[in-house]
């Protein structure tokens, strides 16, 4: 869906969003597996000021008009939060752009749904970790994220992907998937397979408590990669949570736990050697700090002991996610090689088993930083 982009047509959604120019340039920006992300820079009248622009991808976000109305809800909570709190939230929250119409979105060529904000100066993502203590700051930002949005009217949120972090209907389609096999890619996967069924049951248990009510529902990120936190040049903490797409009702442990699934792993998401793919226990430690100590008794203490578990079964939900779209033929996530979606979700079924060795650990640590 992508490769119909012209330049012609960001020129037009520019001035569609109030942006005049003597000239712009358009680079690729970010390595998203969804949305196709361009860096503007516009220059005129010898000034330069550049911006984010973002083409949607819908046939992941099938309401993106609804998707684009919660963020605005959400922002705006997020700035009155802070400036409740007597804070700044300039370079904080995302602003952004409005339409001819007033809409914080706009429709491109074919369909194409477009969104602008102003890029933050002076900051910049990061696909890996090179210092725990920048990992503990993101900890503290997604921690006080949640904090922020603690008293946001949950029911007001539409849910951008319905169940987008239920992993028992996860598994649920994915074992459907290995069924209906469509491009004949199963009888190559019959390990992978297998580690699915041995942790179907094991996999839902967050689950089981949440329809218990044991756990509860809280305004959740649900994409808390390490890509997905912006942090500053100088000071190296980070600043501004980005990609609020998925912001939806969910489990904090989630939250904990996709962050930690990305950041706290000895090697990329996609590693083919697998013998590189542990859990990295100084960056499990520096982001529970952050996370955890950041969020001073927010959390509850079922929370608390759901944490490690979140690690574990997210990592476990993004593999079958990855191996079903690799037996569906690859249609939901972006891939750059063959076999790219089987490659990640090998390395993720790695991670688990790191996870599950090293579990009592994960717990205690998180405990500690509770007290
Ligand atoms: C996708 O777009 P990106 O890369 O931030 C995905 C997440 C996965 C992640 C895996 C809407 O996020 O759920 O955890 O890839 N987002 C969606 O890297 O499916
Ligand atoms: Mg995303």
């Amino acid at each position: 869906m992508w490769k119909e982009i012209t330049r012609d047509e960001i020129a037009r959604v520019l001035t569609e969003f109030g942006l005049t120019y003597d000239d712009f340039t358009v680079s690729v920006f970010s390595s998203g597996h969804i949305n196709m992300t361009y860096r503007i820079d516009i220059s005129k009248d010898g000034a330069l000021d550049s911006f984010v622009l973002q083409c949607i991808n819908t046939y992941v976000f099938r309401s993106p008009e609804l998707m684009m109305n919660n963020i605005a809800k959400v922002t705006d909570h997020m700035v009155g939060r802070m400036l409740a709190d007597g804070q700044d939230p300039y370079r904080r929250v995302l602003h952004f752009l409005k339409n001819q119409n007033g809409k914080n979105y706009t429709y491109g060529e074919d369909g194409h749904f477009w969104r602008c904000y102003d890029l933050v100066d002076g900051a910049r993502t990061y696909d890996s970790v090179e210092d725990p203590a920048v990992l503990e700051s993101a900890g503290r930002a997604f921690g006080n994220f949640q904090k922020l949005l603690s008293d946001f009217p949950m029911d007001t949120l539409v849910e951008t992907i319905p169940d987008f972090h239920n992993t028992k209907l996860r598994l649920k389609s994915f074992f459907a998937m290995v069924d209906e096999d469509p491009c004949g890619r199963a009888k190559d996967c019959a390990e992978e397979i297998e580690f699915f069924k041995q942790r179907k049951k094991v996999a839902g248990c967050l689950i089981d408590q949440q329809e218990k009510g044991v756990l509860p529902l809280r305004v959740t990120h649900n994409d808390t990669k390490y890509n997905n936190i912006l942090i500053d040049d100088e000071t190296h903490q980070a600043i501004c949570v980005l990609d609020l797409d998925t912001v939806m009702p969910g489990l904090a442990a989630y939250d904990f736990g996709d962050a930690i699934r990305f950041a706290a792993c000895t090697a990329a998401e996609d590693e083919r050697d697998l013998s590189l793919v542990k859990l990295d226990e100084e960056c499990y430690e520096a982001f529970t700090r952050g996370f955890i100590g950041g969020a001073e008794g927010f959390f509850t203490e079922a929370e608390i002991e759901s944490m490690a578990w979140g690690a574990r079964n997210i990592t476990t939900e993004l593999a079958a996610r990855f191996l079903e779209d690799h037996l569906c033929g690859d249609k939901y996530f972006k891939t750059h090689r063959k076999d790219h979606n089987l490659d990640r979700a090998r390395a993720q079924i790695q991670l688990v088993k790191d996870m599950e060795a090293k579990f009592d650990w994960m717990v205690e640590t998180v405990r500690k930083y509770a007290k």
